[in-house]
């Protein structure tokens, strides 16, 4: 069966592959599985219809027969539990990576998001940068922490799992800052997980709705 996601019909990031369902684009196209994807306007996210696919209004969605799940992150799980590409084999290599999927989205995430946020909402406060030095020195210390255990090598545990794939997507957000460009070994490892054949078909879909909803206005 072809699963079914839901994206926005006119994504805010302007097509630079950040809303959340390029984690699950990308995870889908890492194990091989075609899916189908339904657009959707802010509006459509918050009826009724939809939220009781997803209660809080929000994309991403999958839909995959009787089953319907949001929250990208257990999407991507169970994408990768299905299928051969973003688990290892071997029960305690694959505890780990799993591991990593959770501390991408909850030691990582975080400082990384809420600095996001910041940055698009927050900017005319007074207290605007009191708040980015607190949050820079939550994110350095994290960098450190996650380029420490890097050390070097290209994945965070043996082959690329989906734990990659959640990290990357959670450090692209760092793109284009001094948090990030301080460590050449994360960037590098953005990167390589980026140039992956999966990732760029990925993008690629997503960034194609951009550009069709430029094309029609
Ligand atoms: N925890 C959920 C998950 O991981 O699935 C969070 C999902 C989520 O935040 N969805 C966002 C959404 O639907 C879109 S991706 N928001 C609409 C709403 O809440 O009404 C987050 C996002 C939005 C915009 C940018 N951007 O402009 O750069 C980047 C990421």
């Amino acid at each position: 069966m072809i699963p079914t996601i839901t994206a926005f019909e006119r994504s805010p990031d302007r097509g630079r592959g950040l809303a959340r369902d390029l984690r699950v684009r990308w995870a889908l196209e890492e194990v091989g599985q075609p899916y189908e994807v339904r657009l959707l306007s802010f509006a459509a996210m918050k009826q009724p219809a939809y939220l009781a696919l997803n209660p809080f209004g929000q994309i991403p969605t999958y839909e995959e027969g009787g089953l319907a799940l949001f929250e990208s992150g257990a999407i991507v799980l169970h994408i990768a539990e299905r299928r051969a590409g973003l688990l290892p084999g071997e029960a305690a290599a694959r505890a780990r990576a799993i591991m990593w999927m959770f501390a991408a989205l909850n030691t990582v995430k975080p400082p990384v998001f809420e600095r996001a946020l910041l940055m698009v909402l927050d900017r005319d406060r007074p207290w605007f940068n009191k708040r980015l030095g607190t949050l820079d020195d939550r994110i350095r210390e994290r960098l450190r922490q996650l380029s420490a255990r890097l050390g070097g090598a290209d994945w965070l545990d043996g082959a690329f799992s989906a734990g990659d794939l959640l990290m990357v997507t959670v450090l692209r957000r760092l793109e284009g800052t001094e948090l990030l460009e301080a460590h050449p070994d994360l960037s590098a490892y953005v990167a390589r997980a980026t140039a992956r054949p999966a990732y760029r078909r990925a993008f690629a879909a997503q960034r194609a709705v951009f550009e069709a909803g430029q094309g029609g206005r």
